[in-house]
């Protein structure tokens, strides 16, 4: 039996991985723990709430003596560590929850899983979940591989640099066996329209305006989160203790284009009299703002035999698509009113 420990799995990264693990591992035993921040929504997790091999733990990543009692009630075999600040804009403009966050939680995590594990490392597992903006900016050519040289460019980068650097260092001194993930951009169902793909949909949706930072011609390369789940899921059960894996689907696009197409895409799924793209507001650039982000996913491919599954154009449709179809859940969060789900689900329990 795997028993796999979750941290941020009511985000939206976590949220898919934990729906697709119970899924597809009959053999895991999943609990979740997430603090619920205004990015943690238990309503993604709905679905498997009565799952006889799914629990949740309302915990912070932050609060050794939770962790401590958390890691003594079960006897974890796996980790996937999620749990994280994730939004560049919000960590230029208030840094200190990064740090309190992405750096002391992830050290207290690795502190939580050492002192549980000691003497049995061997067969145990911790997934450290983190982002290829930890190597800062491209410019017009090459790509970021597990060689990369680490030049974080913004709060948030710089606060998942520094927890790539004690999971790292945890394994070397400790010998914990941390499997380090470094992924491009995702998007899919339930992510938190901050981000750039959701928050194009629901404004489209609501016909407001679509702000894009600069002149636009910013390079992300997306990953649609199932590719990403599936990618994790072989790093957790096939990837090798100290390494690191750089994941990406080798699709590169520049912002504006990106923005036409999710323009173009609701037109056709939500009709309106005057096009999407009318929308469109080029604005003030965002501080530090890097200019390209491409991965080479080549040791992904060669040594975890994983490619992507999904194609961009039709799961960019299948994402327009859910928010679309996922009206209560968009204007639950709109509205605020997914905070008060945890209130609602679980005070009588
Ligand atoms: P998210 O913001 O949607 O979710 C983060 C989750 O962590 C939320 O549920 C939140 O409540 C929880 N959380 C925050 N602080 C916590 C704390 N102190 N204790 C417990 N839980 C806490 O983020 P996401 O987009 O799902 O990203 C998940 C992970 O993947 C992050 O580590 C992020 O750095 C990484 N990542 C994201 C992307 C992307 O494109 N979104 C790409 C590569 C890597
Ligand atoms: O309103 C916007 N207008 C705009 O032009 C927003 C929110 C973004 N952008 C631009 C900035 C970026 O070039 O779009 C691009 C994507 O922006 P975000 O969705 O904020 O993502 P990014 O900054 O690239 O970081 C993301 O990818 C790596 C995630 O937020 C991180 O959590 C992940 O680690």
């Amino acid at each position: 039996m795997i028993r796999l420990l979750v941290t941020g799995g009511a985000g939206f990264i976590g949220s898919n991985f934990v729906l697709s693990i119970l899924e597809r591992r009959p053999d895991a035993e999943v609990v979740v723990i997430d603090s619920l921040t205004y990015a943690g929504n238990l309503e993604n997790l709905k679905s498997i709430e009565s799952h006889p091999r799914f629990s949740f733990q309302r915990i912070d990543i932050t609060d050794d003596a939770s962790l401590r009692r958390l890691f003594e009630a079960h006897d974890f075999s796996h980790v996937a560590h999620f749990a994280a600040e994730s939004h560049v804009d919000r960590s230029i403009a208030d840094p200190g929850a990064f740090i309190q966050t992405n750096v002391i939680g992830t050290f207290r995590l690795l502190e939580a899983a050492l002192r549980a594990w000691d003497g049995r490392l061997g067969e145990k597992r911790f997934l450290h979940v983190s982002t290829d903006e930890v190597f800062g900016s491209l410019g017009a050519e090459g790509f970021f591989t597990e060689q990369s040289p680490y030049q974080p460019n913004s709060p948030y980068a710089a606060s998942k640099a520094a927890s790539d650097h004690f999971a790292r260092a945890y394994f070397h001194t400790f010998g914990l066996p941390v499997i380090t993930s470094n992924c491009s951009n995702n998007y899919g169902p339930y992510q938190f329209p901050e981000k750039l793909i959701p928050l194009v949909i629901v404004n489209c949706l609501q016909r407001k305006s679509i702000p894009v930072y600069g002149d636009g011609a910013n390079v992300r390369d997306w990953l649609f989160v199932l590719d990403h789940c599936l990618a994790l899921e072989a790093c957790l059960f096939k990837g090798q203790p100290g390494e690191t894996y750089a994941i990406g689907a080798r699709n590169e696009v520049r912002n504006i284009d990106l923005v036409r197409k999710l323009c173009r895409i609701v037109d056709q799924l939500a009709p309106h009299a005057e096009p999407c793209e009318n929308l469109i507001t080029f604005v003030k650039d965002r501080p530090g703002h890097d200019r390209r982000y491409a991965i080479n996913p080549e040791r992904m491919e060669t040594e975890l035999d994983w490619k992507p599954a999904y194609s961009f154009d039709e799961s960019l449709e299948r994402t327009v698509h859910w928010y679309i179809s996922n009206a209560d859940w968009r204007n639950r969060i709109l509205s605020g009113d997914y905070l008060k789900y945890y209130e609602r689900q679980y005070s009588d329990r």
